[in-house]
């Protein structure tokens, strides 16, 4: 395989699948956007040399240690397209399978060097994985985090699994770990609007033999609620997992969230909705989940459906938010802990 050929780690951005596939990819490191949020890491593990496959990276942060690293980023797809907004990047235009075949074991050779980084950021990315294990799960109390990661413990394997804009895509890329289950993840990225995802669900759900699972969040399900008159009518087996937070609770991450007396109104949009009404007035199964266990014994249950269900489960934003930044908190410290040990 390339990446074991030439000692390179692969950053998977979570919506890339590639977490997830039967397989084992072996220089996968699925934590990146923990490791990148310690600014240190970028100035002993500076790539000179960047191949960037598929679309705009989710985690804005591997964006920025790309661009600030200088190094020489190739962007390789079969359409041509330049997913660099500083456009200083070189566009290769041919299928990924086609680029990296036509590469032979003579045509470079790895350094030593980059298979002891490559080591070092393989132990970094299992040991974050044990925090991750201490930090999110033996609450009593649901958080969004622990949320997604008992969902990706109960879905069969085989499954399809499309995951909303807002916050279900950034948790899937910032928490999410190696699984081997071939999940097959499907997202609407472009310009990562929240219209239409109940709708591409159903699509994807409409075509497949294997279960489909969407997560969304409450304003994403609630802008796409006439989607569930098509689940309806062509009685589509879709398992909608509805994180309800009642509202857009991504701008509590955002720079607004400073403005108390604007972010409710203008931008965390409560609807105080009931989903169970609306689910009901679509004649679709509505049934809440309230604890962990709830989560595991109905998403693992869920495969033999001949309709439609929407799982809701509410959580509570402000604490979900606040778990995060007690793991980053802990992550970073571990980080900046190796990276001051650390001896080429
Ligand atoms: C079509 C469209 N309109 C508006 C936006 C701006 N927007 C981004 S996230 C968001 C809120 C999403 O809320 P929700 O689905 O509840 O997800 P959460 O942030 O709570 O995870 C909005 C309105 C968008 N991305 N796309
Ligand atoms: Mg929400």
């Amino acid at each position: 395989m390339f990446s074991t050929k030439f000692a390179l780690p692969i950053f998977a951005d979570a919506s890339s699948g590639l977490a997830f596939k039967a397989k084992r990819i072996t220089n996968l490191i699925s934590n990146f956007d923990a490791i990148l949020r310690t600014k240190e890491f970028s100035k002993i593990f500076t790539p000179k040399i960047v191949l960037h496959f598929g679309r705009t990276a989710t985690s804005p942060r591997l964006e920025e240690f790309v661009k600030n690293s200088k190094s020489k980023r190739f962007i390789i797809n079969r359409f041509g397209d330049m997913f660099d907004s500083s456009k200083s990047s070189s566009v290769i235009k041919t299928s990924e399978e086609n680029f990296l075949s036509s590469f032979s074991d003579y045509e470079f050779q790895f350094k030593d060097e980059s298979l002891s980084k490559l080591t070092s950021l393989k132990s970094l990315d299992t040991d974050i994985d044990k925090i991750k294990l201490t930090s999110f799960h033996n609450f009593e109390k649901l958080n969004e985090i622990a949320i997604l990661l008992n969902i990706l413990e109960a879905i069969p394997p085989n499954s399809n699994l499309m995951i909303g804009n807002s916050i279900p895509i950034r948790d899937l890329d910032f928490f999410s770990s190696i699984l081997n289950k071939n999940i097959n993840v499907f997202q609407n990225r472009g310009a990562s609007g929240i219209d239409g995802i109940t709708s591409t669900a159903l699509g994807i759900c409409s075509q497949s033999k294997n279960p489909t699972y969407l997560i969304t969040g409450d304003i994403s399900f609630y802008y796409d609620i006439n989607s569930l008159l098509i689940a309806k009518q062509n009685k589509i087996p879709l398992i909608v997992i509805l994180i309800n937070n009642n509202g857009g609770s991504i701008f509590r991450f955002l720079p607004i969230s400073n403005h108390k007396a604007v972010l409710e109104k203008y931008f965390l949009t409560p609807t105080n909705l009931s989903f169970k009404k609306l689910s009901e007035a679509f004649e679709v199964d509505y049934k809440e989940l309230k604890t962990y266990q709830d989560i595991l014994n109905h998403i693992k249950v869920s495969t033999v459906r001949k309709t439609t269900v929407v799982y809701e489960i509410k959580t509570n934003s402000e604490y979900s938010l606040s778990v995060r930044k007690k793991y980053w908190a802990k992550v970073n410290k571990f980080v900046d802990n190796f990276l001051r040990n650390y001896e080429a």
